[in-house]
């Protein structure tokens, strides 16, 4: 079914940080809108499409996206407006041949994903079908690869989505052990619960970072395992076969690259090499249930994370985030050399979502798993949320269980899940790390 653009517009927002960010409008001929938000990271890869942002320090200290607006609104304008594209597919072709560079760099990789987002909308609209069904369809897979993904809650932050010295960026806990997603989503919020109030009740803060968990200045970062683990046994759910352990190192943040070492202030050692990290995380396995590890090391210490694959990958879910920036040529170079088993998988590190689909069917191909993420800095768009059911996937990795940008991607599996019950046509949960 072929479809014509009538309308197509862009403007400025704010995502959860307050930096504006790039928010896209299309309207099909058939009146048929879709709207998108862009997200935007922290801690980024070195090799993430380029995120174009005006550099005009007068306006939000240069972090405006007026140009991406123009882009939009002008040149792309004039290029898809009355044009007939077949499928999504075609759309991106087009957004990436226009652009023609590598990383994006003309158009930014943020403006070229307003407008696949927008689109992808439109679609569903258009075809009045739920997005993920449009995503399930595109992937080439069927209705039956549907499911409801394992969520990946990161409840306590460090790293630099808060400021309270722990390097580890994200300690997650993964409701796995249950038969739907709201009774897992259920569970990990009673654990946010209970952790609030035991941090409370030892008079450290319970103020929230980026991705709202919480941020105390704790001694360690084992110190953030033990609470949180004590935290699940208060809420009465099993450690281990419902509830495990996830971390996002994000150790590109605080590798050196002059020294090659990682600087690291646990138990007072302050520079580590790769192997004493992975005896580290080997540590914390013995000790935790820790199903999965996030750029364990930096996105360029491949050699290190050869040996760290070899070493824990049998055991464990080792996520290449910053190492391969969802696309496909570092996912490839991954496969080739046996480095990590999973893709981390953001939307605004490649640009378009027909190339974000690619990567995860090259991902499962050669049997990596996915993880559908969020950005630290989002907005109240839930486009992830149906990606992660119409690719069956089986995770999702978007933050904690409070600020409204978080809450809105798990209250849109909510009513994906509810929705597709009363229709009589259940999506199944996917217990990503079955004991
Ligand atoms: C990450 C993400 C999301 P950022 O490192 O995985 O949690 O953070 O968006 O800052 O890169
Ligand atoms: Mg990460």
């Amino acid at each position: 079914m072929a479809t014509v653009i009538s309308t197509l517009h862009g403007r400025e927002v704010l995502d959860s940080r307050g930096t504006p960010t790039l928010e896209v409008e299309i309207e099909l001929s058939d009146g048929s809108l879709g709207r998108a938000m862009v997200p935007s990271g922290a801690s980024k890869g070195e090799h993430e499409a380029l995120e174009l942002r005006d550099a005009d320090p007068k306006r939000f200290l240069g972090k405006g996206v007026l140009q991406a607006v123009r882009n939009v609104n002008e040149n792309i304008s004039k290029a898809l407006l009355q044009k007939s594209f077949s499928d999504l597919k075609s759309l991106d072709d087009c957004l990436i041949e226009i652009d023609g560079t590598e990383q994006k760099k003309k158009l930014g990789a943020n403006t070229i994903l307003g407008v696949s987002l927008a689109f992808a909308h439109a679609l569903a609209r258009s075809q009045k079908r739920d997005l993920y069904l449009i995503f399930n369809e595109l992937m080439g897979l069927r209705e039956s690869n549907l499911s409801m993904p394992t969520p990946l809650m990161n409840i306590l932050n460090g790293g630099v989505h808060a400021n309270n010295g722990l390097e580890i960026q994200e300690f997650m806990i993964v409701p796995h052990g249950f038969s739907t997603f709201s009774d897992a989503l259920r569970a990990g919020t009673e654990v946010f619960m209970h952790l609030k109030a035991k941090l409370h009740d030892q008079a450290y803060s319970t103020a929230v970072g980026d991705e709202g968990g919480f941020a105390p200045s704790l001694e360690s970062n084992e110190m953030a395992l033990e609470l949180i683990c004590e935290a699940i046994e208060k809420s009465g759910y099993q450690l281990g076969t419902q509830i495990s352990l996830a971390l996002d190192v994000a150790s590109s943040s605080f590798f050196n690259r002059e020294t090659e070492q990682y600087d690291f202030r646990w138990k007072q050692m302050r520079h580590l090499s790769g192997e004493v990290l992975i005896e580290f995380y080997k540590h914390l396995k013995a000790k935790y249930p820790l199903v999965s590890i996030e750029d364990g090391l930096d996105e360029n210490d491949w050699g290190t994370w050869k040996k760290l694959t070899h070493e824990l990958g049998p055991s464990t879910q080792l996520v290449g985030d910053d190492l391969f920036v969802t696309q496909k040529k570092y996912v490839e170079r991954g496969i080739k050399e046996k480095v990590a088993n999973a893709i981390l998988i953001k939307v605004n590190q490649v640009g378009t979502l027909s190339e974000t689909m690619d990567t995860m069917n090259l991902g499962s191909k050669h049997h990596y798993r996915s993880v559908v993420s969020h950005r630290s800095g989002e907005t109240e768009d839930v486009t992830i949320a149906h990606l992660a059911v119409g690719s069956g996937c089986g995770q999702i990795k978007t933050g904690s269980l409070s600020r409204g940008e978080r809450t809105a991607k798990y209250n849109e599996l909510l009513r994906i899940e509810e929705k597709a019950f009363r229709r009589g046509r259940p999506i199944r949960f996917e217990n990503a790390f079955r004991a």
